[in-house]
Order: structure tokens, then sequence, then C-alpha cells
């Protein structure tokens, strides 16, 4: 059994005396190399924070747009349910009344909006209104009749509806 030892002893010691000694040179290079990445090491360590930290930035910019944005689509939605809600209303009263739409021939046939003095290019008349002569220079639209015009006389009391430019 100790025999057996020192032979097993003896090819260990054979092994460990037969690897090559390193030379100060290849010590050099191992530190330098070893050194070198060190400097990597902190390096890569480096830029992984400062991606990190531009990470958050960026994260931290998009939430804020992406708030913006929410809040500006939310003031739409209301905006939209506003102006849905105001062509119902709109929409109930004109099966119930007459409005007065802007329009005149106060030169005898030549119909403009009074917004901006264009001409029309669409008068759906009721049947024998919009003729020449007949004195009445303001156009309404009736309650029934599916909207049609008629020329009547301006100092009929019927509602009106405006025109404007209007921003949100
Ligand atoms: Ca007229």
């Amino acid at each position: 059994m100790i025999v057996v030892r020192i032979i097993v002893l003896m090819f260990i010691c054979k092994d460990v005396t037969s690897m090559p000694c390193l030379s100060n040179e290849s010590k050099e290079d191992f530190d330098d190399s070893r050194i070198a990445l060190k400097d990597m090491e902190t390096h890569l360590r480096n830029t992984v924070k400062k991606l990190e930290n531009g990470f958050k930035n960026i994260t931290a910019s998009i939430q804020d747009q992406l708030g913006v944005v929410k809040d500006a689509l939310s003031n739409v939605g209301e905006k939209v349910k506003k102006v849905d809600s105001d062509f119902q209303v709109l929409g109930k009263d004109f099966l119930s009344k007459h409005y007065w739409i802007g329009l005149t021939d106060l030169n005898e046939g030549e119909y403009r909006w009074n917004f901006d003095q264009t001409i029309v290019s669409y008068l759906p008349w009721r049947s024998g209104y919009g003729k020449l002569g007949n004195g009445y220079d303001c156009v309404a639209m009736l309650k029934s009749n599916n909207g049609q015009w008629i020329d009547y006389t301006c100092n009929t009391k019927y509602y009106y509806i405006c025109e404007s430019n209007f921003c949100f």
C-alpha cells in the first residue's frame, strides 16, 4: 500500500516539476492582461450604469409624454361627447322650430350667406318659394318637410342658427 502511494506521489511530483515555469515576461503579460480585464470590467460596469440611467430618463420622458397624450385624448373624448350631446339637442329642436339660417337675397335673386357674403350653391326650396320678385329677403329652414327652405319676411320671429369660427 505504501509502495502504491509512493509511486503515485512520484508521478504527481514528476507532472508538477515538468510543468513549465512562468518566465518574468509571461508573468508581466499575465499581470497586464489581468489589469486590462479589470479596466474592461470597470468600463463595462460604468457603461451599464449609464445605459440604465439613460433608460430611466427616457422611460420617465416617455411616461410624461404619454400622460400629456392621455390628457389630450381625454379632453377630446369629453368634447366629442359634448358635441354629440349638442347635436342631439339641436336635432330635437329642428323637429319643432323654424330657423333663420343666415342667408338673404338683399339683391333680389342673389342669395348670399351673411357670414362671409359668399353666394349659396345649394337651395333646397320648399315648393313655391325662392322665386324672384316676391319681396321676401330672408331664408329659413322649415321644421318639417325635410328641412326645406323658404324665403320669407325678415321680421318674422324664428329661432336662428349662427355660423362662427371656433376652436377647442
Ligand atoms: Ca327676395
